[in-house]
């Protein structure tokens, strides 16, 4: 581990990615997968884990992979939430032995899993993540995948590999948010010891840990990442299952694997540099009944380094105590935004979704 910047106080934090191995089929039972969760739990707990991070759609197969047609079969894939009650799931069966345990452990969570927000007569679908806070006894902040990738429509020659997100989920509508999380740093600075007179930037770096969350396919995206960088993220969460091999594609299974694991790599390291944070990637890897999916589960500094890295692609705890205080040099001087950022030629990037080229040439 690193040291931070000469004037740095240390913030250490140990954090840990779960990475899981398949979760085989749509019949996979619950209560299997979940003991997986809490076996990973535990290992997390003996290693002094604060913060533990399980994939996107957790507790299943990632079952956007395959043609579900039954309503009843694919309502079997979510948690339900109201607007009254938006983090209901935590009374669920499928997950309260998962949120008690880390309660007696006192381990913080992010996990992700597929959300049907019911309002009235109307039934709504999500890819979500969401944090739960051990200290607090309470969810502190939910997610809701914005960059939902591949297709409504199923591809329809035998043996493809699918990817049905934009069948199965709405794009998510809470946007970027980050939030602070408290009882993870020792001595964080708080609200009520800063005189409201004082320069807001100087209690930059202080307080409790500024954290965000994306899934999977967002981490591809610069402008998710800008968005929590502008609100001073120092550690970035995302869990993810990724295809490792699609035959409709070109190249061997090996080939397209490495390429998946390079751009998932480059995406996370270059995502933490540009923003100055530490991030957790956490796999849901290996064979399952629709396809494979790639592992490098990782851990990421504000420089871009992996220190850690999953070495299968079954269930593996990633851990590494991290000291957050190391985000302050690339906030304080390439990343330093209120310095460099150049907002007025940056219209384009609101303006516009598609590439508009410049004319062609006579
Ligand atoms: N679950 C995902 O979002 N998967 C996408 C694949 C389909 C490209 C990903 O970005 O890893």
């Amino acid at each position: 581990m690193a040291s931070a910047t000469k004037s740095e106080q240390p913030r250490l934090l140990t954090v840990a990615a779960a990475q899981m191995g398949p979760v085989k089929s749509l019949s996979t039972p619950r209560s299997e997968t979940l003991d997986r969760m809490l076996q990973l739990l535990q290992q997390a707990a003996d290693k002094n884990v604060k913060l533990l991070v399980y994939p996107e759609l957790a507790f299943t197969t990632f079952f956007a992979s395959y043609i579900i047609k039954d309503p009843e079969e694919l309502a079997k894939f979510f948690e339900h939430t109201s607007p009254s009650d938006p983090y209901a799931f935590v009374n669920s069966p499928n997950i309260k032995p998962l949120i008690d345990r880390t309660n007696e452990l006192g381990i913080d969570l992010y996990f992700g899993f597929g959300e049907r927000l019911v309002d009235a007569a109307k039934t709504t679908d999500f890819n979500t993540a969401v944090y739960y806070s051990a200290s607090q006894r309470r969810c502190l902040s939910k997610y809701r995948k914005v960059h939902l990738p591949g297709r409504k429509e199923p591809l329809t020659t035998p043996g493809f590999a699918q990817q049905l997100e934009k069948r199965y989920f709405t794009v998510g509508d809470l946007g970027f948010q980050a939030f602070r999380a408290p009882g993870l740093v020792e001595g964080a600075l708080k609200a009520k010891d800063v005189d409201s007179a004082t320069d807001p930037k100087e209690s930059q770096g202080k307080g409790d840990p500024i954290l965000g969350m994306l899934l999977c396919n967002d981490r591809r995206w610069a402008e998710a990442w800008r968005c929590y960088g502008l609100q001073g993220i120092e550690l970035l969460l995302e869990g993810y299952n990724t295809t490792a091999f699609a035959p409709q594609y070109e190249g061997t299974p090996e080939w397209q694997e490495a390429e998946a694991l390079h751009h998932h790599r480059l995406s996370s390291q270059a995502g933490s540099y540009q923003n100055a944070c530490f991030s957790i990637h956490s796999a849901k890897a290996g064979v399952e009944d629709h396809g494979s999916l790639i592992g490098g589960s990782s851990i990421v500094d504000p420089n871009g380094h992996i220190i850690a890295e999953a070495k299968t692609k079954g269930d593996e705890l990633v851990y590494a105590t991290i000291d957050l205080a190391k985000c302050r040099k690339g906030k304080g001087r390439v990343f330093a935004f209120d310095d460099h950022r150049r907002t007025e030629h940056y219209g384009k990037l609101l303006e516009q979704t598609g590439v508009v080229e410049p004319r062609l040439l006579d």
